[in-house]
C-alpha cells in the first residue's frame, strides 16, 4: 500500500495523523499541488476529480476521500480505534467529524482560496467576497465547537477522533491566512493547546 499526497499538508496529513494515532505504517508519496501534478493525467487515472490523498493497494486498487480512506484502514486494523467502538460511538464521531468537514473545515479552506494570492493556482477564478463570509462562516462554525467543547474533552467527546484530526489541520493548514481562534472561543483554546501536543499532531507538523 502506499499513500498518494504530503504527509504534513491538508487532507493528506489528516490521514498521516490517523495513522499514527493507530500506530499504522504506510508510506507516503508527495503530491505538489502547486505545480499542479495532481492535474497530469498520470494522477487522474488514480482519482479523475483530481484530489489528495489517494491510497493505493497492491493489487492497483486506487481509493480516495480522507474519512473513506480511514474507515477502510479502521476495518482493516480496528484497534486502537479512532472512528468509534460500537454504532452509536461510530455515529456520534462521525456526526461531529462531518459537522467540523462541512462547517468549519469547508468555510475556512473557501476563506484561504478566495482571499490569498498563492491559493490563484488552485483556485483560478477567486471571489474576494465569497472568501471574506466565509471567513465570517468559519467563525459561526468555530463559535458551534466552543459549546461542545466547553462540556467535552475532545470534540466527539471523551476520545480523540477523526473530528480533532480535521478541525486541528484545518487550523493550522489556514495559520498563514492570520485565522486565529477569536477569545470568544476559549474552550477550542484549551483544546487546541492540548491537541497540538499530541504526538501524532507533532510528528504531521506543517
Ligand atoms: N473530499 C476530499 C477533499 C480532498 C482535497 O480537497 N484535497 C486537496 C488538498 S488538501 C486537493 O487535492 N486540492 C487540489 C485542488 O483543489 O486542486 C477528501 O476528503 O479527501
Amino acid at each position: 500500500m502506499k499513500i498518494h499526497g504530503s504527509p504534513t499538508i491538508g487532507n493528506p496529513r489528516r490521514v498521516a495523523i490517523f495513522l499514527a494515532e493507530k500506530g499504522l505504517e504506510i508510506p507516503f508519496v508527495p503530491v505538489d499541488l502547486y505545480s499542479q501534478e495532481h492535474r497530469t493525467e498520470t494522477f487522474l487515472a488514480k482519482n479523475p476529480i483530481g484530489l489528495v490523498p489517494v491510497l493505493e493497494l497492491d493489487d492497483g486498487t486506487f481509493v480516495s476521500e480522507t474519512m473513506t480512506i480511514c474507515r477502510y484502514l479502521e476495518e482493516l486494523h480496528p484497534e486502537p480505534s479512532v472512528l468509534g467502538r460500537d454504532p452509536l460511538d461510530r455515529a456520534i464521531r462521525d456526526m461531529w467529524q462531518r459537522r467540523v468537514e462541512f462547517g468549519f473545515y469547508t468555510a475556512i479552506r473557501a476563506y484561504y482560496r478566495h482571499c490569498f494570492e498563492p491559493a490563484r493556482v488552485l483556485e483560478p477564478v477567486q471571489i474576494a467576497e465569497w472568501g471574506e463570509l466565509n471567513r465570517t462562516l468559519a467563525l459561526e462554525a468555530l463559535r458551534v465547537l466552543n459549546s461542545q467543547l466547553a462540556e467535552n474533552e475532545f470534540v466527539a467527546g471523551p476520545d480523540f477522533s477523526a473530528a480533532d484530526i480535521t478541525l486541528v489541520t484545518s487550523l493550522q493548514g489556514t495559520a498563514t491566512t492570520g485565522f486565529r481562534i477569536p477569545e470568544d472561543c476559549p474552550h477550542v483554546e484549551r483544546w487546541y493547546g492540548e491537541v497540538v501536543q499530541r504526538p501524532s499532531v507533532v510528528a504531521t507538523a506543517p
